[in-house]
């Protein structure tokens, strides 16, 4: 709260956004006038039209300003941004730093291939809220490839990039026309989708934000999006299509089981599923190991092995990460292959008629091998966090470790990547990153939410302690809970520690657990090492990408010495 209370925030107030497009007013305007040249937005460059709406109070959704602008330096882009505002002085608002405002901005994000233009959430916590449709109407990103053989660029970047810019930019510059005043803190608050898009704010608006909670990031989306086929065609090409979910699901137990116990707590929760080796050959009928009902035959164990495993080529080399132990499988290995997995292929080969079901096991390293030499430039968005980390930016994430739709070792491989550039091969703590990034797992938490794992509790309130007390976020308190009732808490800890059980006392009482220990053991970190990017099909692994070296990893088996 210190610029909030402190006479600098009156000079901050008349201090324009160097990246606003729009000129800056000192008094409170009426809604309604910020639709009209008095509000600086109508006539900026790149904007189409403006309307500005008072909304009336509704159910538990209180009133606001409306804002909605479209978009566009060109008639092929069209975004949406809206912008949701408490309502000021002027128009009856009270309670806050100005009018009912309380002086911050919150971006929200979207999900899927879709954006998002609720605002309701942060304008009734007080909050400027600002979404935007990332330039397109559905959930589908198929219009991604022409029907004449070309990326549509305009469509892939506004969705990738360009919307949440332009959100941020006209909700900062919206907010200080109908206030007289700068926000004094900015936000973003997004999952999956809404979570890549808040790294991509991070890595290319830096100086905008302070204060990005970017939860699941579906980052890479290429090579991720890419890799959620690979069980259907492991399915297809040694079972003859989807293995049954009862089969799955009894697989996942199995696992669950054999490893639950490996970090000291029976919890029905596997701590850190890349410790866990179960195979699924467990399963096979008859065998000795085998469930009494939906066991396996030996090429759906086989198929099951090579999910969790995830892609390589056909060196064996690793291309992405799998679904990790203790995850659902059926989200991606239902009886339908996920949709935007299929539209990826499409993006990779740039064909609006391509069939997955063309590819073959051995074949996938050169579709993954397409997406990265076709497109992943524009839409992996892997850069570093120089700018954002200059400006005193702080970045939080969450990532369940039961994700079943992006594979949350994608995210600890960028985390790893960061904390190697800022904090050097002998920073082993992550304690330079952890300045100004952290990342904190869900053990048995699903994709942003769900899973038999203890949810996490208030992230976007430890975000804003960190940025406005300077209180870096030492636990996630995480909880479960039946029929409103708490039945376990859990510190969640920053990556690498974890929670570890004290010996004694209920484990379903965080107070017996305390952060530490490194999950970042040479068998997790070698584990972790990619195929060189955009030499999938033959490339050799690429340590240094991988944050570590040739000679740390030999030794250690054929898959990390021997190619
Ligand atoms: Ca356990």
């Amino acid at each position: 709260m210190d610029r909030l209370n402190s006479p600098a925030a009156a000079l901050v107030a008349f201090v324009a956004i160097a990246a606003s497009p729009v000129a800056q007013a000192a008094v409170p305007l009426q809604c309604s006038q910020l639709a009209t040249a008095a509000g600086g937005l109508v006539g900026a460059p790149g904007i189409k039209t403006v309307s500005a709406t008072t909304i009336p109070a509704a159910g538990a959704n209180l009133a606001h300003c409306r804002v909605d602008v479209l978009y566009g330096e060109s008639p092929e882009q069209n975004i949406n941004v809206r912008v949701g505002l408490p309502l000021n002085s002027l128009d009856g608002g009270s309670g806050g730093v100005q009018g009912a405002w309380n002086g911050r901005t919150q971006g929200i994000g979207g999900g899927g291939c879709s954006g998002s233009l609720a605002v309701n959430a942060p304008v009734n916590a007080g909050y400027v809220g600002s979404g935007n449709d990332t330039g397109h109407t559905g959930g589908s990103c198929e219009p991604g490839v022409n029907a004449d053989g070309t990326h549509n660029l305009q469509f892939i970047n506004d969705f990738i990039r360009n919307g949440m810019k332009q959100q941020i930019l006209l909700s900062k510059a919206a907010a200080a026309a109908y206030y007289g005043m700068q926000p004094v803190y900015n936000y973003w608050n997004g999952c999956s989708t809404g979570g890549r898009q808040g790294y991509v704010l991070a890595q290319e608006l830096a100086g905008e934000l302070d204060g990005i909670l970017a939860n699941a990031p579906a980052m890479y989306w290429t090579r991720f999006q890419t890799a959620q086929m690979w069980g259907q065609i492991v399915m297809k090409d040694l079972v003859g299509g989807p293995i049954a979910g009862a089969k799955l699901t009894q697989t996942t137990a199995s696992a669950l089981a054999a490893c639950d116990a490996n970090d000291g707590v029976t919890d029905g929760v596997i701590d850190d599923p890349r410790t866990c080796s179960f195979s699924a050959k467990a399963n096979i009928c008859g065998s000795p190991t085998a469930p009494a009902a939906n066991c396996l035959t030996a090429n759906e164990a086989t198929a099951i092995d090579m999910i969790w495993d995830g892609p390589r080529n056909s060196e064996g080399t690793k291309i992405w990460f799998g679904l990790d132990r203790g995850t659902n499988l059926s989200g991606l290995n239902g009886a339908n292959a996920f949709a935007l997995g299929q539209t990826q292929f499409r993006w990779n080969t740039i064909d609006p008629n391509f069939d997955w079901r063309t590819v073959t096991i051995p074949g996938y390293a050169d579709i993954a091998q397409q997406g990265s030499r076709n497109i992943a430039d524009v839409t992996d968005t892997f850069g570093d966090l120089n700018a954002f980390r200059a400006k005193g930016g702080k970045l939080l994430t969450f990532v369940g470790m039961n994700d079943q739709l992006i594979m949350p070792q994608g995210v600890l491989h960028y985390y790893r990547q960061m904390a190697r550039l800022y904090g050097g091969p002998k920073d082993a703590n992550f304690n330079s990153v952890k300045e100004f990034f952290r990342v904190f797992r869900g053990p048995g938490v699903g994709h942003c939410s769900g899973g038999a794992g203890p949810q996490p509790q208030n992230l976007f309130g430890a975000l804003v302690d960190w940025v406005e007390n300077k209180v870096p976020p030492q636990t996630i308190t995480a909880q479960n809970t039946a029929g409103g009732v708490v039945t376990r808490t859990r510190p969640l800890c920053p990556y690498p520690q974890t929670a570890i059980y004290k010996g004694s006392g209920s484990i379903d009482d965080a107070a017996n657990f305390s952060c530490g220990g490194n999950l970042e053991t040479r068998d997790v970190v070698c584990d972790s090492v990619l195929v060189k990017y955009k030499h999938e099909v033959k490339g050799r692994v690429d340590y240094r990408a991988g944050e570590t070296t040739l000679a740390e990893c030999k030794g250690l088996g054929p898959r990390h010495d021997g190619n």
